[in-house]
Order: C-alpha cells, then sequence, then structure tokens
C-alpha cells in the first residue's frame, strides 16, 4: 500500500511543526493527513515522531514534554449528534458544542430543587474563595477571584451523590475521579479574573497537588442561579461567552497542561444580582 511507504519529507515536517505551533489539536493534524491519502497509524507514527524531534530541538534538557501529558478525556456520546441525552432517567440538552477548546454547554442538568438545595446546604458554609498557592500548593486569599466558596465532600449527601452519578454518566468519566463538588457565590462586582484550571507543571507546588489523582482534565461549571446581569463564562482565546442561566452547566476539557488547548476561561463581572454556580473538576485517575 503507498502510504505504508510515505517518508517525512522536509516540507510535511515544516507544516506539521507550523500546525502544531499554532495550536491546532494533533487530532485535526492526524485527519488532514489521512484526508491526504496517509494510513492512519503510519500518519500518526509521523506526527508523534516529528514534534518529538522539535521539542528536543526547542528544549534538549526536558524531561517531559507537553506531548507525554496528552490522555484520554470525559465525554459525552455525541457520535449521532443528539438534542437530548437521558441519564440516570434525567434528560439533559446539549445546547451548543465546540471542538477546540472543547466546550459544550448543556442545558437542564440540574433541576430547580437541586439547585436551591445546593445553595440552601452551602449558604452557612461560604468563605471567601482561595486559589492555589503555587509554591506551595497550598491555598491563598486573591483579588483575582472575589467570590465566597465552600466544598462538599464527593458523596456528602444522597443529593450530591445523584448530582455526581448523573454528571459521571454523562461525561463518561468514574465519579471516584472527580473533586467534591465546590460551590461559589459571587455578589455584585465579584469575578474570576481569566485563568486555567489545570496546575500548571512549572510550578513548585504542583507536584504536590497532583499526588491527588493527577491532573485535572475538565471542568463542569454548573450554575444554581440567572443572575439579573452579568456573570458569564468566558473563554477569551475564541471570544466566546457562555451565558449563566439556572440549571444549565459548560463542559470544557483539555488534553495536556497548555494554553494551547485554549481552554483560558473566566467569570466576568456579575453587574447586579447574585451568581451561584457548582464547580465539578476531574482528574485523570481517583482523587483521594
Ligand atoms: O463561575 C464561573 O463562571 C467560573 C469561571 C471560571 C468558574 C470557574 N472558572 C471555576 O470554578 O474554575
Ligand atoms: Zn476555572
Amino acid at each position: 500500500m503507498a502510504a505504508l511507504v510515505q517518508t517525512i519529507t522536509p516540507e510535511l515536517r515544516r507544516w506539521i511543526v507550523a500546525q502544531a505551533e499554532a495550536g491546532c489539536r494533533l487530532e485535526d493534524v492526524l485527519q488532514a493527513m489521512k484526508a491526504s491519502g496517509w494510513d492512519e497509524t503510519v500518519a500518526a507514527a509521523a506526527l508523534e515522531q516529528t514534534l518529538r524531534e522539535r521539542l528536543a530541538e526547542l528544549n534538549p534538557q526536558a524531561s517531559v514534554s507537553p506531548l507525554d501529558a496528552a490522555t484520554p478525556l470525559p465525554e459525552p456520546a455525541l457520535q449521532a449528534a443528539p438534542s437530548v441525552i437521558v441519564v440516570e432517567g434525567h434528560a439533559v440538552q446539549v445546547l451548543a458544542t465546540l471542538r477546540h477548546p472543547r466546550v459544550i454547554v448543556f442545558g437542564g442538568l440540574l433541576t430547580d430543587t437541586e439547585c436551591d438545595e445546593l445553595m440552601a446546604l452551602s449558604r452557612p458554609r461560604l468563605e471567601r474563595s482561595k486559589t492555589v498557592d503555587n509554591a506551595t500548593g497550598g491555598d491563598e486569599v486573591n483579588a483575582s477571584r472575589t467570590s465566597d466558596g465552600m466544598f462538599f465532600e464527593r458523596g456528602e449527601t444522597a443529593l450530591i451523590s445523584r448530582i455526581e452519578a448523573r454528571i459521571g454518566a454523562l461525561l463518561h468519566w468514574p465519579v471516584n475521579h472527580g473533586e467534591g463538588l465546590q460551590i461559589l457565590r459571587y455578589r455584585p462586582g465579584a469575578e474570576y479574573r481569566p485563568h486555567h484550571d489545570y496546575f500548571d507543571p512549572v510550578h513548585p507546588g504542583t507536584a504536590k497537588i497532583l499526588e491527588r489523582g493527577g491532573q485535572r482534565v475538565a471542568t463542569l461549571v454548573m450554575y444554581l442561579n440567572t443572575p439579573e446581569g452579568g456573570g458569564a463564562t468566558t473563554f477569551p482565546d475564541v471570544g466566546m461567552e457562555v451565558a449563566p442561566l439556572r440549571g444549565n452547566a459548560a463542559f470544557f476539557s483539555y488534553d495536556r497542561a497548555h494554553p494551547s488547548t485554549r481552554t483560558l476561561h473566566g467569570g466576568a463581572p456579575v453587574t447586579a444580582g447574585e451568581k451561584w454556580v457548582a464547580t465539578k473538576w476531574l482528574r485523570q485517575g481517583v482523587f483521594v
């Protein structure tokens, strides 16, 4: 078969490197190679070899390359392009999908009663939100995140177990790979400035954080109320904003701890009323 004897010409090598450096998903580069006649296995090997060589050129000392971090991801069953997915007897709408960054907007993931119960259960336990201190891996209060928050234990109540089981079934990801549910309340003026949710491997505190289940690979932000104004979840790399509507959710995944995933995202300032969200972060492995 002709494809099996295809070699990596300097021209092809330059093209692959240019695609990768422009932030294209490897999956899409592979598809383009297949479309121009490459055998999938041969193309994948050529792609990997080219990118490893390029990374070695750029950073000969590096022991870990971003490629090594590529990992399977949580993902709903969208092959048949459904508008509604029924999980655990609950109908979830698929309102919008984006390939790169991988973002999916779900409708009706939580019922009004579930939203009310999560807000009531968490309200007495809210404290000024902290972010991870990159140097130590501990928590710190940070001006870029002006909300109040708390964490539930995984499976802490029957309601939380039910929601976690629904999320696991929807995203095909084991419940024990999820962190405990985080609740955030933003008051008027509060925001969460753009950030990535993965732990940056260059920070000294990251190794300690990764001991508890490895990297984060996806985030699900569920809206518990509809603020009177503002509060969209924003994706500045692609100019996208998800409106915070009660019961709906924004899902996004990242196959490596790298900005090329285009998953930079933030919570825009709330301009009127309050905004409440529940965030579920999913890890590569069992979160203990
Ligand atoms: O509340 C949000 O929209 C938001 C935005 C960015 C939440 C998070 N990040 C998060 O919980 O990580
Ligand atoms: Zn975030």
